[in-house]
């Protein structure tokens, strides 16, 4: 295959959409930079632990930190210089990230996760950076941005993307016009197209959950897990479950594989039930990614482009992947809520 850039593909590939313009390539420019600066982190994060500090230094002259504030640091720092931002937030911090003061601003609005499961660094589990990217609404471009000009319905989405530092360092986007996967070659410093088009299979054969949470999860929830461990599903026997702990890496096998991820709500201490995974950096970027690749995201039952956050670290319970097992899980719930509601 030819080697195909990511700015290249971008311009070649995408042209009919307003997104491949100059601005929306710099932007997907500081990204691909900082997932580079921050692999090269996650890549010696062994060796800090074995020989202590590296003796580096990181961007900010500081000597090398947790690896997350690491890679928010980073982030922040070249994405506020790219010209083409009104805001940012990250999973890192609690308010809104302003670009106001004298550097240049544009009117895309980024929201990201510096790095998703960063707690598996120490075990050399992939982990990865998620990223959701908007527009600010034209009516209202002046000055520094509101919350609710941040807060969009998530199908407002004009890309979405997530870097996986595995045992190699991907990068795989959409901008609505299919989901394509990028090597990086560490040869070159280049991410070169190695999974143009990707497509998730319609028939899944993983699920992805993190069972110990059984006796926090409502009857519905516990009859949707039960479906994949049974032989009374799609399969005629139980789906092989695979939970690494990282969202990134979960959710790219499965997109690559076939398969569920879910994380559904939880009892809390109180009685109400909650998800853990956030809506605006990690639930509805992935849900863009996977819609585009033929696949599904709800909230069990709920579709995850039709959210509209109420607040910046909002949290939903999460199932995404193959379109037959999330539909299926869909089916289930709504049965198992129904029933509890008749007293079946
Ligand atoms: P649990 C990592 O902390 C994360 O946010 C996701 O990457 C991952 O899918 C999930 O939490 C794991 O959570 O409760 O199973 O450890």
């Amino acid at each position: 295959m030819r080697q195909v850039t990511v700015t290249e593909h971008l311009l070649l590939h995408q042209k009919k959409t307003p997104m491949a313009t100059g601005r929306f390539t710099s932007l997907l420019n500081e990204l691909i930079l900082s997932a580079k600066l921050i692999s090269r982190e996650v890549t010696k994060a062994g060796l800090v632990d074995v020989l202590g500090f590296t003796g580096e230094t990181n961007v900010q002259g500081e000597k090398v930190r947790k690896l997350d504030e690491f890679a928010n640091n980073v982030l922040i720092h070249r994405l506020r210089r790219s010209g083409v931002l009104c805001a940012m937030a990250s999973e890192e911090n609690g308010d809104l990230i302003q670009v106001s003061g004298d550097l240049p601003q544009g009117d895309y609005i980024l929201i990201f996760d510096p790095l998703d499961g960063s707690s598996n660094i120490d075990v050399n589990v992939s982990i990865g950076t998620i990223f959701s990217i908007y527009r600010r609404p034209l009516h209202k471009a002046s000055g520094s941005p509101s919350l609710d000009e941040v807060l969009q319905r998530c199908d407002k989405q004009v890309a979405a993307g997530y870097f996986i530092y595995g045992s190699s360092t991907m990068m795989v986007y959409t901008t609505g016009n299919g989901v394509h996967g990028f090597t990086l070659d560490p040869s070159v410093g280049e991410f070169l197209l190695s999974h143009p088009d990707m497509k998730i299979p319609e028939q899944g054969r993983i699920y992805s959950v993190n069972e110990s949470y059984w006796n926090y999860w409502d009857q519905a929830t516990k009859d949707a897990i039960a479906y994949f461990k049974s032989t009374e599903n799609a399969l005629g026997k139980p789906y092989s479950s695979r939970y690494i702990g990282s969202l990134v890496a979960d959710f790219h096998r499965n997109l690559l594989y076939g398969g569920i991820f879910m994380y559904p709500a939880k009892r809390k201490p109180d009685g109400t039930y909650a998800g853990k995974l956030r809506l605006t950096c990690e639930a509805a970027p992935m849900a863009f990614i996977v819609e585009q690749a033929g696949g599904m995201a709800t909230d069990g039952v709920n579709r995850i482009l039709d959210y509209t956050p109420t607040e910046l670290h909002q949290r939903v319970p999460f199932f995404v992947g193959s379109p037959n097992d999330v539909r299926t899980v869909r089916e289930i719930m709504l049965r198992s809520t129904s029933d509890a509601v008749s007293g079946d």
